[in-house]
């Protein structure tokens, strides 16, 4: 077999990539659950660990040669388990939605009742959305926010609750800019004998790095990706109580999965490894701070964001206030101007998911390359700029280019140096 690289042997293909790679490097990248991960991490990633198959947990394989894999895998639960306080940590779920249906099947039978944030509110398509299969084999209620103040409203948490009396009550979010009450939820499932499951998919790089309260001391379960602010490869993982481990275990492998994909667990343990020291913790809050300073910019320059602000990474603006965007036309107009971030539902949205009224704005990856609060102010102005004239394509040429000459001062890691 040919030792050729890959640009030799498929150079169609190394361009792809080398095309990607500038397009990250060039453009201010603000859709909230994206990030940078570190050479480290990408590294471990395209190593040789993705040639071996381990169905089964350390020391229990159903294949032999698992004499170095065993160990990655254990040093990758260590520092899981170290890092969030858990008791017990899965780390093969392939990615968040898998490790989501893998509570499902540990807790529930087909046909039960569970109770998450609906998808417009902030929520996430596995808590039981009707287009998942969540929302399919489940029955799925929802709670969401208040119309006046953009809250998750507990006391309709509380009462459906009561009322409908659900096997799995899920908290988390993908599109929500505030802290959420773990304490409260886990009281509320107390209270109606039902378990809960906190998904800190979006924050478990703030939580890491103590920048958003932790739900590990108050769910029952705690499930997240691990490519979002936690900066690792793309994965997922699942923390929980002791008493849960085997239902957890068995209903990732061989409930949900097949073979754990080993080098993405290796690039996990070097994740974790970061994500343990000082200047994480200062990223982690770094990353809130920016948060805020764009809210604010933006907020000054009189757009809407949903609840007002943000306490976390990521802020919904309601690009419909006072102006004639829809949030596809908007989030469009900014990525050709190098402005990348998606549409987004905003709470009681009369507009449709594929063009809704939102655009989700987040700042982990820009934290990553070392930007700061002017540089949010800066990115305010452009949005702003290119919202007012959102046809212009010369403007956007314009904007590209400035953001392209800012990017060349903030080397984002990963990246090959150009
Ligand atoms: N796709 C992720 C996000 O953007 O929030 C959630 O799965």
């Amino acid at each position: 077999m040919s030792e050729a690289s890959l640009q030799q042997v498929d150079p169609e293909l190394a361009r792809l990539i080398a095309a990607e790679e500038t397009r990250q490097a060039q453009k201010i990248r603000l859709i909230a659950s994206e990030n940078y991960a570190s050479r480290a991490v990408l590294e471990a990633t395209g190593s040789v660990l993705a040639n071996k198959y381990s169905e089964g947990y350390p020391g229990r394989r159903y294949y032999e040669g698992q004499q170095y894999i065993d160990a990655v895998e254990q040093l990758a639960i260590d520092r899981a388990q170290a890092l969030f306080g858990a008791e017990a940590v899965n780390v093969q779920p392939y990615s968040g939605t898998p490790a989501n249906l893998a509570v499902y099947l540990a807790f529930c039978n087909a046909g039960d009742t569970i109770l998450g944030m609906g998808l417009p509110h902030g929520g996430h398509l596995s808590h039981g959305w009707s287009v998942s299969i969540t929302g399919r084999y489940f029955n799925a209620v929802h709670y969401g926010v208040r119309r006046e103040d953009g809250l998750v409203d507990l006391d309709q948490v509380r009462e459906l609750a009561r009322q409908h009396r659900p096997r799995l009550l899920w908290a988390g979010f993908s599109s929500y800019s505030r802290v959420l009450d773990w304490g409260a939820f886990a009281a509320i499932a107390r209270e109606v004998d039902a378990i809960f499951v906190a998904d800190m998919a979006h924050v478990s790089g703030l939580v890491a790095g103590g920048a958003y309260p932790s739900p590990v001391p108050h769910a029952d379960v705690v499930t997240t990706t691990t490519h979002k602010t936690l900066r690792g490869p793309r994965g997922g993982m699942i923390l929980c109580r002791a008493a849960h481990r085997k239902a957890i275990n068995a209903a990732v492998f061989p409930g949900v999965q097949g073979g754990p994909h080993n080098h993405t667990t290796a690039a996990l343990a070097v994740a974790l490894k970061e994500a343990a020291t000082p200047a994480f913790g200062q990223y982690a809050q770094q990353v809130v701070a920016n948060a805020r300073a764009l809210a604010e910019a933006l907020r000054a320059k009189d757009y809407s964001i949903i609840s007002g602000g943000t306490d976390n990474h990521l802020l919904v603006v309601d690009v419909t206030h006072n102006r004639p965007l829809s949030g596809k036309g908007a989030a469009r107009a900014l990525d050709a101007a190098g402005l990348v971030c998606s549409a987004n539902t905003i709470p009681f949205d009369p507009r449709k998911p594929f063009d809704p009224s939102g655009i989700r704005l987040g700042t982990p990856a820009v934290t990553s390359r070392g930007m700061r609060e002017p540089e949010m102010r800066q990115i305010a102005d452009w949005i702003d700029r290119v919202l007012k004239d959102p046809t212009n394509e010369e403007l956007q040429r314009v904007v590209a280019a400035e953001i392209a000459a800012l990017c060349a001062g903030f080397p984002a890691p990963g990246l090959p140096e150009r």
